[in-house]
């Protein structure tokens, strides 16, 4: 096998707990499953074969910390958080697990005496994609600083069984088709059925009396189905503790209605059926916008108490009935709103079937309960019409409504009968139909609310939450988020890793990354910085293959690599950055030979399938961008790639190519990012507003080490409240007015100038809601600047270098260990040594 330096021996040291497996086990291990497991001969064996055998080797190899780890917290009885997510962004397992548990050298040895690429045998591993965006990716990136920490933790979702679409592209245009993920099936989770659960859904509530002669409440489901435990091994770095994530599959509670059977109703018990395994077929695509259907309240509803019913299950067996203690075994985080029905859920739980009184029970939820809000976009707050609840939760409804009455009457007993601030307070929000505020039910329900980033935790106190920050304010706190160096640096770039490694000396940063900071001192020297700029550079070669192959543009590697990788959405204005390709486009075409650095701008995003005016944008950068590369009079100095399917896996091979990262939103309207803290880890320069973690990333990197533009949130709030029109910017800018005109003319689009009409009008004839006019000039100075300044190869790498040595902030093993100590009180368990 490969030679250890010696800074990997100590490494081992460092990391008492790596699995050690020789190669030649290794390889036999992968040989064994081929025959055994897979029924295949080897030289029958396809690219999927031998990722599967090599996962079921790396498997076999985690089981033991596995069970170790929970048998080790069932023992200790310690507090446990249970994150709470409809969403979990996870990628490709197995090689983030090669790399977590130590086996990543001896892996690819093994496959390499097999004759075999590496890389490409792990490509054959589709991505986990049950998650949107950020918000999912941040709960997988928790999942994996949960276990390296040694927290005692568990993450609870929904089995989709239909990820996040695949995208594709027909004349430029976004095509959506099913995610059929799981297929043939996933060596990465494991099934429960003993820890089946049974779900209520509709009916009514009736009035029972009890022994005692007391009244209770009880809720009659009219339906019933299961929701079956499926667990996703997560291992922490260094493997010490292997956690796990708990994902709910809904099933029908009998295979088929004996009874509709019996009466000739075969069609009807098979539609009944289907009914109930729908509820976990397909993740909801979209990012933010609150479509309000039925089928998704029930996937709240479902996976909640699927999951509390279970914290419930391991808690009783471990402390009986002793409800007291409840609130210091368990914390439980709700990852948005999503889960919010979890506050009424765990009330029915206590009250109606433990028994429990409600200020009791009250008493705990608050105290177990905490809220992480992710968005400050009103179109994002959920709300879920009374209806809808009177419909699919009766009881829970009536619940929502005790909450919100005694919540009220705190409310008046500070205030008074002052109707405006109790209309302003109020869980229920009046109208026709009422609707509950998922928000609001969450703040009213937690004893924590934070937001992801200062700026957004500081703009939550003054906007959103405002009237509940002036009641309880010292609820309310911030966790910047952050990403785990694990994925994001070790795993997606091993060049820069290496480096890291042998110029640190010290192979611990990944789970030490203030240690990065030692990479200061390099900023300058130059046989560094040349090292750096190559790995970078071979990055960006490798990048070019893959584009050229998804899209067939060529992209030169000596080319500044600008990088817009993210959801599509008009906040976040991609559709800008197309308006400064367009005015250096014609800038080059009045004159060929300006002195630009070449630039090749590369996009990925989904659109939301109902977003209609997002998909317009993707359709524009496309049609602009074929034009583009396909003119020869501008020799190739700017080149634009929308690289489909944007997920996991091709972020893991764009950002360790990235020069520049766009974080252009409108200040105020992205809570944090966390694609801007990968690719500055990785050496890109943030092209940024002062809009969420930009705020941070400035101060961290210093403000020679980044490019600020555009105006701020008083700025933004100033010129909306003053009256803004965008026509006043459109009339006295001759680039702006020249590249929105050239949009709709026929030059992009022959025979159909009318295309993106949507495009224009959204940032003219309907009010430019997101100031893409008012930002135009001060973007295009700050990309000019940038272009010259990357003319100066030894300026650029100390920046770069500097972006890289800068960035442990972002580490989310510091967000995780900030949650643990604010909001759970959680203690580190960390396996004897
Ligand atoms: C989502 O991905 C985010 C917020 C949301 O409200 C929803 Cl529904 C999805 C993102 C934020 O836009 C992003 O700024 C943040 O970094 C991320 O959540 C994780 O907090």
């Amino acid at each position: 096998m490969a030679k250890k330096s010696s800074s990997e021996s100590e490494a081992r040291k460092e990391c008492k707990f790596y699995v050690n497996a020789s190669v030649k086990d290794f390889k036999n291990s992968i040989l064994w499953h081929m025959e055994r497991s897979l029924a295949r001969a080897t030289v029958r064996a396809t690219s999927r074969d031998w990722w599967l055998a090599t996962a079921m080797a790396v498997r076999d190899e985690i089981m033991g910390r596995f069970i170790s780890t929970m048998s080790r917290q069932y023992k200790a009885n310690s507090k446990r958080v249970y994150y709470l997510s409809l969403e979990y962004l996870m990628g490709r397992l197995t090689e983030d697990t090669l790399t977590n548990s130590g086996l990543m050298d001896v892996a690819r040895e093994a496959l390499k005496e097999l004759g075999l690429d590496f890389d490409s045998i792990m490509a054959s591993e589709v991505d986990m994609g049950l998650g949107n965006g950020g918000l999912g990716r941040l709960a997988a990136c928790f999942q994996d600083s949960l276990a390296t920490l040694d927290y005692p933790a568990v993450g609870y979702g929904i089995l989709y069984e239909f990820g996040l679409f695949t995208q594709s592209f027909e004349g430029g245009r976004q095509i959506e088709s099913p995610d059929n993920w799981l297929k043939f099936g996933s060596p990465w989770d494991i099934v429960r059925p003993e820890y089946t659960v049974k779900v209520g859904i509709g009916g009514r509530v009736e009035g029972v009396m009890s022994s005692t002669g007391d009244w209770s409440v009880r809720w009659i489901p009219e339906g019933e189905l299961l929701g079956v435990p499926w667990d996703v091994p997560v291992v922490g770095y260094g493997a010490g503790t292997v956690n796990f994530l708990r994902l709910w599959e809904s099933r029908a509670t009998n295979e088929l209605d004996l009874n509709a059977f019996n009466n000739g109703g075969y069609t009807q018990a098979v539609h009944q059926k289907a009914m109930s395994e729908t509820i976990s077929k397909v993740l909801y695509p979209n990012d933010k916008t609150e479509n309000g259907k039925i089928l998704r309240l029930m996937q709240q509803y479902f996976f909640v108490t699927c999951s509390l019913q279970d914290i419930i299950r391991r808690f009783k067996s471990l402390n009986g009935e002793n409800w007291d203690i409840f609130a210091d075994k368990v914390a439980i985080q709700l990852n948005d709103t999503h889960p919010a029905i979890a506050v009424p859920e765990l009330m029915r739980l206590l009250v109606d079937v433990e028994g429990l009184g409600w200020d009791k029970s009250w008493e705990i939820c608050t105290h177990v309960f905490a809220y992480t809000n992710h968005t400050l976009l009103p179109e994002a707050l959920e709300k879920w019409s009374v209806p809808f609840f009177e419909k699919l939760l009766p009881r829970h409804l009536q619940i929502i409504y005790e909450i919100n009455a005694r919540w009220l009457s705190y409310v008046e007993s500070i205030y008074g009968r002052d109707s405006d601030k109790i209309a302003r307070l109020s869980i229920i929000e009046e109208g026709a139909p009422k609707m509950v505020r998922m928000a609001y039910l969450s703040v009213v329900g937690s004893h924590s609310v934070n937001g992801v980033a200062e700026l957004h935790s500081q703009l939550l106190k003054e906007s959103v939450l405002r009237d509940f920050y002036q009641i309880s304010p010292e609820k309310f706190n911030n966790k910047t988020n952050g990403i785990t160096p694990r994925r994001w640096l070790k795993t997606a770039n091993e060049g820069l890793s290496d480096l890291i490694t042998k110029t640190l000396k010290s192979d611990s940063w990944p789970k030490n990354l203030d240690e990065l900071k030692g990479l200061e001192k390099f900023a300058e020297d130059s046989d560094f910085q040349k090292k750096y700029m190559e790995i970078k550079r071979e990055n960006k070669a490798h990048l070019a293959k893959i584009v050229k192959d998804l899209c067939g543009v060529d992209l030169n590697p000596d080319a500044i690599f600008d990088v817009q990788i993210k959801r599509l959405h008009e906040y976040k204005r991609q559709h800008l950055n197309l308006l400064y390709i367009l005015t250096l486009y014609r800038r080059l075409l009045h004159n060929p030979d300006a002195d630009i650095s070449p630039r090749a701008f590369i996009f990925g995003a989904k659109a939301a399938p109902g977003y209609d005016l997002a998909k317009n944008i993707i359709w524009a950068i496309n049609t602009v961008g074929n034009v583009i590369n396909n003119d020869a009079r501008i020799k190739g100095k700017l080149k634009v790639a929308f690289i489909p399917n944007y997920n996991v896996s091709l972020a893991m091979d764009i950002i360790p190519a990235a020069d520049v990262s766009e974080q252009i939103s409108t200040a105020g309207k992205e809570a944090s990012g966390t694609g801007n803290m990968k690719l500055a880890l990785n050496g890109a320069i943030t092209m940024g507003t002062l809009d969420g973690a930009n705020v941070e990333i400035l101060e961290e990197v210093g403000k020679d080490n980044v490019f600020i533009f555009g105006m701020n949130v008083d700025e933004v709030q100033k010129l909306k409240a003053e009256g803004y029109n965008p026509w006043n910017v459109y009339n006295s800018n001759e680039n702006l007015k020249s590249a929105l005109d050239w949009l709709v003319s026929d030059y992009f689009m022959p025979g159909n100038p009318t295309a993106f009409e949507p495009l224009r009008k959204s940032v003219l004839d309907w009010g430019d809601q997101f100031m893409v006019c008012a930002d135009y000039q001060s973007y295009c100075d700050a990309q000019d600047r940038l272009g010259e300044v990357y003319k100066d190869k030894a300026r650029w790498a100390k920046m770069a270098i500097l972006n890289t040595a800068r960035m442990s902030k972002f580490s989310s093993d510091r967000t995780i260990s900030e949650y643990a100590d604010d909001i759970w009180n959680l203690e580190k368990l960390p396996p004897r040594e």
